[in-house]
């Protein structure tokens, strides 16, 4: 169970680089504040949990969150992808992890 953490007015996920996102669901990213990928739309917003750096990422501006990177203060990183299936159901899989600079 991943519990909500002390995000001044975001009401993101408290993890970290080792946390398990496959059954967090659906995280809502209301008020992205930056362009990643620099179409012009704000899709990422990044916050500073207790634990580790998060770059939320809402590529097809539907509200919720389809990539995470997480980065603790070691260096370690992760990164989750948020997947639809076509039997309906979701997940969050992690299609990156180790270690910035190695
Ligand atoms: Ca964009
Ligand atoms: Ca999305």
């Amino acid at each position: 169970m991943v519990t909500s953490g002390d995000l001044p007015g975001l009401d993101l996920p408290n993890l970290d680089t080792h946390s398990e996102l496959g059954a967090l669901g659906a995280v809502e990213l209301g008020h992205p504040v930056q362009d990643i990928d620099g179409d012009g739309r704000l899709d990422t917003v990044t916050t500073n949990g207790d634990r580790a750096m998060h770059v939320w990422t809402d590529l097809d501006h539907d509200g919720y969150a389809d990539h995470v990177t997480l980065v603790d203060q070691g260096g370690d990183y992760a990164a989750w992808e948020f997947r639809h299936h076509s039997d309906g159901t979701t997940e969050w899989v992690r299609t990156d992890a180790g270690r910035l600079g190695s």
